[in-house]
């Protein structure tokens, strides 16, 4: 399992539900969250969602809290998991006011831009037994969950960006990865 990048076309599916009433389904998540979850922490991510690693499902993990200890070279030392929240077919209930707040992605390394999103949101989902699941979000959180439930619609973060600086970053990306 590897995290794909800007400009993969994978990234840019609409997934699909998880279906609750298939159980062999249900079993397999759970293998690939392990995997997921050993991907976000050992790259530095606080989330990460399932279009990142070629799975086009509707679910995703994130970790706000987690902490990263970094040796004098920059090398990760050693990672301490906060708490992982997993979102299975989230759904936004509510969503109020506005934030700013500079993202990045795991599928975009390097760049990291201010973007606007709601302050606050509710989302239904199930968790990680497939529990029915309501949660209140707001700072952080609220702007990693919408962020995550971005890739489930095959959208990214500078896909949120103003025009011209969005076209200067995907031009700069792209060209990069030629040389
Ligand atoms: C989404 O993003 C997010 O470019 C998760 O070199 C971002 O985990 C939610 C990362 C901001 C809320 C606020 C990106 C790590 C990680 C990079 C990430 C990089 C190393 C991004
Ligand atoms: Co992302």
């Amino acid at each position: 399992m590897e995290i794909l990048t800007f400009p993969n076309e994978l990234l840019r599916r609409v997934s699909k539900d998880i279906d609750l009433s298939n159980e062999k389904e249900k079993e397999k998540i759970h293998g690939i969250l392990e995997e997921m979850k050993h991907l976000m922490y050992h790259s530095n991510g606080i989330g990460l969602a399932a279009p990142q690693v070629g799975i086009a499902k509707r679910f995703f993990i994130i970790d706000i809290e987690q902490k990263v200890e970094k040796d004098e070279d920059g090398n990760i030392s050693s990672i301490t998991p906060g708490r992982l929240h997993v979102f299975i077919n989230p759904k936004f209930i509510s969503k109020e006011g506005e934030l700013v707040y500079e993202e990045g992605c795991l599928s975009v390394p390097g760049v990291w831009e201010e973007v606007k999103r709601a302050q606050k949101v509710t989302i239904e989902y199930y968790d990680v037994d497939f529990k029915s699941k309501k949660m209140v979000a707001d700072g952080l959180m609220a702007i990693a969950v919408q962020h995550e439930y971005d890739h489930l619609d095959g959208k990214l973060f500078i896909d949120r960006l103003p025009m011209v600086k969005r076209t200067m970053i995907k031009n700069k990306i792209i060209k990069g990865k030629a040389l």
